[in-house]
């Protein structure tokens, strides 16, 4: 039976919250799902799954640890949705499935991960969101409010699921966590301390009806009171707002007191904090501009939360990137290799792009979320010698670049790298950046970037 719902149920948004008396539908059996399903039958919390395909990946797992869990797999069948009183969504899952706008229409209130997350985590939360940028400094903050003394711990779209870091009893000082777009969709009752939406491009435009639902989504992480952190160089950025909150700001011009940013000094770019020249941007491991955007941002979040600048710095002299962006593979030949496979939208290829000085051999394609490639022209004609493309949406792409740079199309990563290997010169750059999901030849990111790793560590010297 569907429960009545009390308007003491209403969160931020007016949508309802988790209850633990209530009947619970998981959607999902990922990582998310078996997530969720292990903590509400560790809480005692009435539970059951429902998976759209016949043999999700964590059905083993779930079935093995939790047998007298009901599981519904082969589709959304109206049998698991018959009994349920709430859902718990995964990120992966669209609300606007019929089954789940079915649900909702009956009353059920729809919820995430990070709803239930919210609901249990009595420690404050860092939030960070945004297109790009997400890992690196939600890596960066992690890492600051360590090396500063106290106890963090880390998760979310980043990887480890934002439940997962709850333990019995057992609080950290703070939680990190990285918010896709999917997981603020249903999120409604979180309250971060800092938040922030680090950039805002085109993206996952199979999942928004506009640029302007996806931006909205990405507000969600403002509800509450606390610290908001701005790129002032964004304006869409810019344009969200939540007067709750206080403003700390961070962008690529000379800061004023009180914010962040980059300043000239006898010809060295410095990252700064009003008037204080914090690092030589010569010192950081990680290049081009946007780790710079990266690395005030993670200063900003982490110095509005006190932690020391020693402490931050010492971060920053030592941070050599995460694996799969902008990761240095190897010299062949004089032909440097970038490893780029995290670069899922085009966006983030134009960021790889205009971070490189060397003339660059681009592999790009795979499957691209309906993405307008538009925003790659520029950057192509700019810095590549050729392009090699593969996946699915690999002729959307030489549509775009027709007539303005030489393309080669390449059956899978092998081919590619054979072939950019041929059209690579001594002292160019060859970068994997593919401004497109993986999920069209690879099962995601990682196995693709694994893929372009062995297949240039196979290459003769
Ligand atoms: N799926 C189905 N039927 C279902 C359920 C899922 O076909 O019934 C498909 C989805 O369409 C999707 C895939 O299964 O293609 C995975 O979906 P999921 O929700 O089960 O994913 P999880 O394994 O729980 O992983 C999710 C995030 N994935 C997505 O949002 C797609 C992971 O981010 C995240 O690390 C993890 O939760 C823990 O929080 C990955 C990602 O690609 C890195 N995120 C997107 C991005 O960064 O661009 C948003
Ligand atoms: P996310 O978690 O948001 O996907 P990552 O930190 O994993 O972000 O970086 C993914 C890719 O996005 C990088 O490989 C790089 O190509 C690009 N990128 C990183 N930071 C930025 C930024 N601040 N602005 C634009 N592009 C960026």
């Amino acid at each position: 039976m569907v429960t009545a719902l009390m308007a003491s149920d209403k969160g931020e948004t007016g949508q309802t919250m988790f209850d633990p008396d209530r009947q619970t539908l998981v959607v999902g059996l990922g990582n998310t799902g078996l997530s969720c399903v292990r903590f509400l039958a560790s809480k005692g919390v009435p539970v059951a799954i429902v998976d759209s395909r016949d043999n999700p990946p964590k059905l083993e797992i779930l079935r093995e640890e939790l047998p007298d869990v009901a599981v519904f797999v082969g589709g959304f069948s109206e049998e698991a949705f018959a009994s349920a009183e709430q859902l718990i969504v995964s990120p992966g899952v669209s609300l606007k499935e019929s089954a789940i706008q079915m649900a909702s229409g009956r009353g059920l209130s729809v919820m995430g991960d990070i709803e239930l997350f919210a609901y249990y985590a009595k420690a404050p939360v860092i939030a960070i969101t945004g297109t790009n940028g997400k890992s690196t400094v939600t890596s960066l903050v992690g890492l600051m409010v360590e090396q500063s003394g106290k106890e963090v711990r880390v998760g979310g779209n980043i990887g480890k699921p934002a439940l997962e870091l709850l333990e019995e009893n057992n609080e950290p000082d703070f939680y990190v966590l990285e918010l896709s777009s999917f997981q603020l969709e249903t999120t409604h009752s979180l309250n971060a301390t800092v938040a922030t939406v680090l950039n805002i491009a085109p993206d996952h435009m199979d999942r928004y009806d506009s640029i302007q639902d996806y931006i909205v989504t990405k507000q969600h992480v403002y509800n509450g009171d606390g610290v908001m952190v701005i790129n002032r160089d964004d304006v869409a950025v810019v344009a969200l707002t939540n007067a709750n909150r206080n403003t700390v700001r961070f962008g690529l011009d000379e800061p004023v007191a009180g914010e962040f940013g980059l300043r000239n000094v006898e010809d060295q770019i410095w990252l700064a904090l009003g008037d204080d020249n914090l690092i030589n941007t010569n010192e950081l491991k990680i290049c081009g501009k946007h780790n710079f955007a990266n690395a005030l941002a993670a200063l900003a979040i982490s110095h509005s939360i006190g932690c020391s600048k020693n402490a931050m710095l010492d971060v920053l002299h030592r941070f050599t990137g995460l694996p799969h962006r902008m990761q240095w593979v190897v010299r062949k030949n004089n032909v440097v290799w970038f490893n780029d496979s995290k670069g899922t939208n085009p966006g983030a290829t134009v960021a790889a792009l205009n971070g490189t000085n060397e003339k660059v051999v681009l592999i790009a394609g795979g499957d691209g979320k309906d993405a307008d490639f538009t925003p790659l022209r520029e950057a192509v004609t700019g810095h590549c010698r050729a392009v090699v493309l593969i996946g699915r949406d690999a002729p959307q792409i030489e549509k775009i670049l027709s007539g303005l740079i030489t393309m080669v199309n390449a059956d899978d990563m092998k081919d590619a790298v054979h072939k950019a290997s041929e059209l690579a010169q001594s002292g160019d750059v060859v970068l994997l950046s593919p401004a497109c999901a993986s999920f069209d030849m690879f099962t995601d990111y990682q196995a693709r970037g694994n893929a372009f790793i062995n297949a240039v560590q196979e290459l003769p010297q």
